[in-house]
């Protein structure tokens, strides 16, 4: 296969001769749907060769593979990423230049692969970033959703959601690979013949692989994101028509579940685990086999990676294989499979624990419900025998009070179980999971997060890197290297130059918020951001609070406002469908939005904007933009946060609770370059067990606080009901659960500190500085690094 980026002019040639004969068309008439599908398709054959070249290595030695099981990976735009991993962009770039063209609007036409919620999902995809930068042998294994999560409309300032259809015009990236489908069994029945279960499905689903190459950065390496498609076959139930039979098989990889966290189960969202869960072992599990021919070997030559609970029944599936289909004893296969699966926790709030009843699952996966029963059945019984009191064996079984418990399966069946911040590990440890630590003390380990430093700072601020380069010419090779930007923090020329970088990108940003919502931001304001998935825990209501209270203090203080520096809140935030009270709050956040940015009293001082939308590409412009990064969450509940990392990496100051990995940034940064508020996770906990706090008694007493709360209801806000946010201002009183009214105080001290650190620019510019410099040991390279060598026990290949 020829290459055609050896220079501008064969590229441009090729590029103008493929829209002739696909298009029908010349470069000057061409659309950009038509120029991003040519340039996508030159750049696949780029990769083409290279994953090519990377599978048959991967096939000929003889090493041990990572596969990282995940119900979401939340990718993003891969075109830029392609282009610069591959080293495309000059050449493209130089033709484009020939003809007037922009290469980032050629870019910008390709959608998001948005197959996730949040947190989780985009972690699965820096994961895979790093794994394929790194040259490790590991592949993604997940869903194609053929929805992924909606596109989020504000109409009137409540969220409405649209229907995500990534797929419309297909997707370039992607491989179809039928020849490597397998059946999902569902439903039936099993019958015990000559001492072995026979299993008679009601029903076989096709699951259909698609692969997306993972490019990694400059090193010919291309590994697999593998998306199974759930796909009819001919033996059709007798209950369906064909078109019934057609629909109810393609929901199962029909839409992502936009809900992170659980709500009550839900058939097809089991259906939908057990799916890619058995794909994808069944896959691995017949690759072995080709490769050795022996199953005693798997845990030498494959680990699986399950990104929470949701992949959790791989573990009953690679047993229901071993055991019933290669015949392996129950105690030989329990063996092999628990030396091969590790599991990651990302949460310990108990409302996200998935549990599943008992009379859901059963119908749905009989032989695998009860293969369950039977890990159940041996691990009680181990405990018992170890004389553990029958009240610790009923809190750690796996099936109890009509529920199986994932987590707990999970546990039991892996031999690594891993938090994702040194706090969240530590309160799995010691109080979420204490019975489980105290019984496997060898399993528990923590691997804090990361983010892949090339989308999210090579790659998303090119401004910034080139002034990295002047500091390190192999920051992008071993990140650690950013350590050496410490010592310009002192200087004036460093600070000059990252301030120069901010503004430039609060301009870059500002300007889209005027086009896409006519909304002027004042670049020289402090950009004070806070963007993640809208959840109680998370607090933006607190932050919506704090804003009110700025608002009424600027239209009664004259000193106040006199020291006030101007102050862009920007908020970006999907709630999940269902979630009510979320949805009132992005409302809120709308409402005082409308009613301040109109206010000629203040508006030169503060304005508020609630983006439409955020995703991952619109992350890339925002994390570059911020000079304040609100991690504000009740300390102990977010189990690490990344947006976190992304905002500090580009020079933001966080101003945050002591929770997930804030605490870790707070240490490496120090105290003069964080500002930091509110309880402590001890605190919250203890708070819990002594029955919470008095919301009132802080009503009554901060008078401030108090009629911002009065004036959720008292008609303040003249264009809703008074009516509006009623539930808010209950909630906040009656059962304030999250500590929003506690921590206000403090929360409110906090921004005064920062307001004064951006006051005195060389002590803010110093500060960013510090945080550029040490956000190195948060790029997921290093966090890769850990779990290959002290979970995965893989090696990159040379
Ligand atoms: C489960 C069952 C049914 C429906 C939905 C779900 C579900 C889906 C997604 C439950 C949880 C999630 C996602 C959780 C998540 O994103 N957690 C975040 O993980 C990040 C990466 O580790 C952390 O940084 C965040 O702190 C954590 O909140």
């Amino acid at each position: 296969m020829s290459n055609y980026f050896t220079d501008e002019y064969t590229f441009l040639s090729e590029f103008k001769s493929r829209l002739e004969r696909r298009y029908i068309i010349e470069l000057k008439d061409a659309s950009i749907r038509q120029k991003y599908h040519v340039l996508g398709e030159m750049v696949s054959e780029v990769i083409a060769k290279n994953w090519l070249e990377t599978n048959l290595e991967l096939h000929d030695i003889d090493h041990k593979e990572v596969y990282y099981f995940s119900m979401e990976f939340l990718m993003g735009r891969l075109i830029t990423n392609n282009i610069m991993n591959l080293g495309l962009r000059d050449t493209i770039e130089k033709a484009f230049a020939m003809e007037d063209l922009d290469l980032n609007a050629i870019e910008h036409y390709e959608s998001d692969a948005g197959l996730g919620n949040g947190g989780l999902g985009r972690l699965a995809a820096c994961f895979l970033d790093s794994i394929a930068s790194m040259g490790y042998p590991g592949f993604g294994n997940g869903i194609r959703y053929r929805y992924g999560l909606f596109e989020q409309k504000i109409e009137d300032g409540y969220q409405v959601e649209k229907p995500d259809d990534w797929l419309k015009e297909g997707y370039v990236w992607e491989v179809r690979k039928e020849e490597e489908a397998v059946l999902i069994p569902f439903g039936g029945y099993v019958s015990f013949e000559d001492g072995n279960a026979v299993y008679y499905p009601d029903e076989q689903i096709h699951a259909v692989p698609y692969d997306v190459p993972v490019v990694g950065n400059h090193n010919g390496m291309v590994t697999s994101l593998r998306l199974w498609n759930a796909e009819p076959t001919d033996k059709r139930p007798p209950h369906l028509n064909a078109f019934e039979y057609d629909t109810e098989i393609r929901r199962i990889s029909g839409f992502l579940y936009p809900d992170d966290a659980t709500r009550e189960g839900k058939v097809l969202r089991i259906k939908q685990q057990y799916f890619f869960s058995a794909a994808g072992v069944q896959n691995i599990v017949r690759k072995h086999m080709a490769k050795y021919n022996d199953l005693s070997t798997l845990p030498d030559k494959i680990v699986i990676q399950i990104n929470d609970t949701h992949p959790s029944l791989v573990i009953a599936e690679l047993m229901r294989l071993l055991v019933d289909d290669y015949h392996i004893d129950w105690e030989q296969a329990w063996t092999i499979t628990t030396n091969t699966c590790a599991y990651t926790n990302h949460t310990i709030l108990a409302e996200a624990l998935e549990k599943w009843p008992v009379d859901i699952f059963e119908p749905v996966l009989p032989r695998i419900y009860q293969i369950i029963e039977e890990i159940n059945r041996r691990f009680c019984k181990g405990l018992l025998d170890s004389n553990y009191p029958q009240e610790t064996v009923t809190k750690l079984a796996i099936i109890a009070d009509g529920v199986v418990k994932m987590a707990h399966l999970a546990i039991v069946g892996s031999f690594s179980v891993n938090g994702v911040a040194a706090l969240h590990t530590d309160i799995l440890k010691n109080i979420e999971m204490r019975d489980f630590n105290t019984l496997y003390p060898e399993k528990f380990n923590n691997k804090t997060n990361g983010i892949t430093h090339r989308r999210w700072l090579l790659h998303s601020n090119p401004e910034l890197s080139a002034i990295l380069d002047m500091v390190s010419d192999n920051w992008v090779y071993d990140p650690m290297e950013l350590q050496k930007l410490v010592k310009k923090a002192t200087t004036k020329k460093y600070r000059a130059l990252i301030k120069k970088m901010k503004l430039a990108k609060k301009k870059a940003l500002a300007e889209r918020i005027y086009d896409e919502q006519g909304i002027e931001l004042d670049p020289s304001s402090i950009f004070d951001i806070q963007v993640k998935r809208l959840h109680e825990y998370k607090r933006q209501l607190m932050n919506a609070l704090h804003i009110m209270y700025v608002y009424n203090k600027l239209k009664s203080d004259a000193d106040f406002k006199a020291n006030y520096v101007p102050h862009s809140f920007i908020f970006g935030a999907k709630a999940a469908s269902g979630y009510y009270f979320a949805k009132k709050v992005i409302k809120l956040i709308n409402t005082i939005a409308h009613k301040v940015n109109q206010d000629p009293d203040t508006n030169e001082l503060l304005k508020v904007v609630f983006v439409e939308n955020y995703n991952v590409t619109y992350a890339e412009s925002i994390m570059p933009a911020c000079d304040l990064s609100e991690q504000i969450s009740t300390a102990s509940k977010e189990a690490s946060g990344t947006g976190n990392m992304k905002f500090m990496m580009n020079g933001a100051i966080t101003i945050g609770t002591l929770d997930g990995a804030n605490v870790e940034i707070a240490e490496l940064v120090g105290e003069d370059n964080i500002v930091l508020f509110g309880l402590t996770s001890d605190e919250v906990n203890s708070r819990y067990e002594n029955g919470g706090y008095q919301p009132l008694d802080v009503y009554h007493n901060h008078v401030d606080l108090r009629l911002v709360i009065d004036q959720l209801t008292n008609g303040f806000f003249e264009d809703v009901d008074k009516e509006e946010f009623r539930e808010i201002s209950d909630r906040l009183l009656q059962q304030d659960h999250y500590f929003v009214l506690e921590d206000f105080e403090s929360y409110r001290q906090a921004h005064e500190r920062a307001n004064e650190l951006y006051k005195d620019e060389e002590a803010w510019f110093k500060a960013s500085i510090i945080n550029i410099a040490k956000s190195g040991y948060f790029s997921s390279d290093r966090t890769i690094r850990q779990y290959a060598e002290e979970i995965w026990n893989i090696e990159p290949l040379k």
